[in-house]
């Protein structure tokens, strides 16, 4: 078979800003965007999930390798499937804290004061399992290899954890390991690999974040 040809049009969509509202507008999505904390203590309000989709349509609009869009979005909202994925994600998370996890990752995790109980995964009104695709298949079930797969998939979900944020709802991007319960509980085909658990919804009214503080620009960047 011949590769597709490249067809080109008019870049439409682009909008310039002058250097005063560029800078404006950088400045307004900071702050917006540093007002995000990862949330563990959840309300159980419900959720309209036509936001959940917009805010799925901008993940899928991420950048990623031969646009071949290697990943796919699970919601949950069912009750009996969260309950599940809470059991086997409890059971992985005791192993790990009490058997598997090293002192020193323990450690770098005790100012977050994290543990096996993951009771958010019953409480949030929704669940968002991404699953990156390694291979994708062609109606005919040939194999059809994807590109940095990893780097796409994470883009993706950086701005689906954006977008949910922008448009009012907290988020928990939560890695249980091994994560392959997920595949299981959800029917996922063998070409996807779970790649992050993401807990959506409102805060619980008295929830805590723990104190901690980000880096500063002289520590995360260099200009030469
Ligand atoms: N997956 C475990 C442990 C955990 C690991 C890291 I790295 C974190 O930043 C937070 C938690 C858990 O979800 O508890």
């Amino acid at each position: 078979m011949s590769p597709k040809k490249a067809v080109f049009e008019a870049l439409s969509s682009y909008q310039e800003f002058s250097v005063e509202e560029m800078r404006s507008r950088a400045k307004d999505f900071y702050e917006q965007v540093k007002r995000r904390r990862t949330v563990r203590d959840y309300s159980d309000r419900p959720v309209p999930v036509d936001i959940i989709e917009d805010c799925l349509r901008a993940a899928g609009t991420a950048p990623n390798g031969a646009n071949l869009q290697p990943w796919h979005f699970v919601v949950v909202s069912d009750s009996q499937i969260k309950h599940q994925i809470r059991e086997a994600a409890e059971e992985e998370e005791r192993v790990f804290y009490n058997e598997r996890a090293p002192e020193e990752w323990l450690e770098a995790l005790s100012p977050l004061g994290t543990d096996e109980n993951k009771s958010f995964l019953e409480k949030a009104p929704y669940l968002i399992a991404i699953f990156a695709q390694s291979y994708a298949l062609t109606e005919s079930g040939k194999k059809v290899k994807n590109y940095y797969v990893q780097e796409s998939v994470g883009i993706a979900t950086g701005l689906l954890i954006t977008a949910l944020h922008q448009a009012g709802l907290a988020t928990l991007t939560h890695t249980p390991s091994p994560m392959n319960f997920l595949s299981k509980i959800l029917g996922r085909p063998a070409n996807e690999r779970p790649y992050l658990l993401l807990v959506v919804g409102y805060p619980e009214e008295n929830a805590e974040v723990p104190v901690i503080t980000k880096k500063d620009l002289k520590e995360i960047a260099s200009f030469v």
